[in-house]
């Protein structure tokens, strides 16, 4: 038989099965049934009829019966209905797979609900600042401690800084001996955030430690010590370590316990929930075991209770300082809202903080549109080092240390030229590299649209995310440059 024809045929008595089963058999055991398929044989003399039940005290025996009981009934009813001289044969066959087809359904609606299926970038799209909550160790111990030291990474950007400045203002606000750490050069803008002419510069951080030692370090935009540099060695000497960061764990090396969420497009983002979280207080004493002695006496025993009364903090606002420090690393990390780590969530992070009254024209002015004479002079030459590959899709650039001394910049000045590369039209890949020592070379990998460079870096035993990751590489600047375009060449696309 013509294949089209049967097909037809099939769904057609599947439905006025379905449709009579429905409206005209009472029969209740036949209420659990479901009809799933219809298989017509060659010749079109039997039609199977699959079908499963559902339901509670569904019986397949039983509804079976129900249906061999109205089985001529249906017969009659689908010859009429269908025009048909003979009809095939109906056969009912009991199929459990259609039973477990149809919890996979449900299954599957449930996954769907819960967004199991949403694409990475759909998902993060659907994320809201209140998904992002800061773990509850995290905050304890940040209650627990007393003298207390946020360290940005080496080389800090306005995220880094601004976190830890925001970080530490909150903490200032409990009560705490909060100190922000930085690092000599810094580059220009950070200068200007309210509270960095307090920092302790990381010359200063080994005296420092042996004056006053902190009971708590907490690092910021990095979590682990070796992204600290010159900071590293006194760092390990406090045991109490904790990172809050928005950058993907990579490399051999476990991270510093604390709160690493790369879904947030800054740390700043993680930073303003946390002090949201510290700014409620916390009248309850976290830590402060005041035990009653045993056979205390009565009065005794009243002193203690008044003794055991909250030590808890009391709260606090989130300041105007704190909310400046929070956009400028929140306005930085997205390049201006640019980055496609902007999601709906960064604009209400953005619509809070500016209704706080940050001066945002301001803040974007000072940290990213501003170069120092020196540092668009280095700009100059690091532009004219543009080597091209894969036909054009590949951009290398690099800053050499004679070109620093030369112009009289800084490392620090070179932030932001790597987004100037990935402006260029046709750029896929970009790669900077800055030498930092003799044949040892920090490279910044972008890219633009698919593509994956933190897996480049990794390998290196860098990290970073997706689109925008950095590693250091020892070697001959051609023999990386080699190295790094053929890897990128290779990355498939989509
Ligand atoms: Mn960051």
């Amino acid at each position: 038989m013509d294949p089209y024809r049967t097909n037809k045929m099939t769904h057609a008595i599947l439905e006025v099965l379905s449709e009579l089963l429905q409206a005209h058999v009472k029969d209740p055991r036949v209420g659990f049934v479901t009809l799933g398929g219809v298989k017509l044989n060659r010749d079109h003399s039997v039609a199977e009829v699959y079908f499963s039940v559902m339901g509670e005290g569904a019986d397949p025996a039983q509804s079976l019966e129900g249906l061999k009981k109205a089985r001529g009934f249906l017969q009659a009813k689908l010859s009429k209905t269908l025009g048909m001289r003979t009809t095939p044969d109906l056969r009912f066959v009991y199929d459990e797979s259609l039973v477990r087809g149809e919890l996979l359904d449900g299954l599957l609606a449930e996954l769907k609900g819960k967004g199991e299926f949403l694409t990475e970038a759909e998902k993060r799209r659907q994320l809201c600042l209140d998904d992002l909550v800061p773990p509850a160790h995290l905050l304890t111990a940040l209650r627990l401690a007393r003298v207390v030291w946020v360290v940005p990474h080496h080389n800090p950007d306005p995220d880094a800084m601004g976190a830890a400045l925001a970080l530490g203002q909150a903490l200032q606000a409990m009560g705490r001996q909060a100190r922000v750490l930085s690092y000599p050069d810094p580059a220009v803008g950070l200068t200007d955030l309210p509270g960095h002419s307090q920092v302790l510069v990381s010359d200063k951080a080994p005296d420092a430690f042996t004056a006053e030692e902190p009971d708590t370090i907490v690092l910021v935009d990095c979590h682990r010590i070796d992204r600290t540099g010159p900071l590293e060695e006194t760092l390990a000497r406090c045991e109490t370590r904790l990172a809050i960061d928005h950058h993907l764990v990579s490399g051999r090396r476990a991270p510093e316990p604390g709160w690493i969420e790369a879904r947030a497009c800054s740390t700043c983002t993680l930073i303003y929930q946390v002090i949201s979280e510290l700014a409620k207080g916390d009248l309850e004493p976290v830590d402060e075991d005041v035990e009653v002695e045993e056979g205390a006496e009565e009065g005794a025993e009243a002193s203690a209770v008044e003794a055991a009364e909250p030590e808890g903090d009391a709260p606090f606002d989130m300041t105007l300082d704190m909310a400046t420090n929070l956009y400028a690393g929140l306005v930085n990390d997205t390049g201006g809202f640019r980055f496609d780590n902007t999601v709906p969530f960064t604009f209400e992070l953005a619509r809070r903080l500016s209704a706080m009254g940050v001066d945002t024209a301001k803040v974007a002015a000072m940290t990213l549109h501003r170069y120092r004479r020196a540092g668009i002079e280095l700009m100059q030459r690091v532009l004219a080092t543009f080597q091209w590959y894969d036909q054009g899709r590949i951009l290398v650039l690099h800053a050499s240390r004679a070109m620093i001394e030369e112009t009289g910049g800084s490392m620090a000045d070179t932030e932001g030229f790597v987004n100037i590369a990935t402006a260029v039209d046709g750029v896929r890949f970009v790669v900077f590299l800055k030498e930092i020592g003799d044949d040892t070379w920090r490279a910044s990998l972008r890219v633009r649209g698919d593509g994956d460079v933190q897996q480049v870096a990794a390998r290196y035993g860098g990290g970073g995310h997706r689109a925008a990751a950095g590693c250091t590489i020892q070697g001959v600047h051609a023999d990386i440059v080699d190295d790094l375009v053929a890897q990128l060449a290779a990355m498939p696309r989509g």
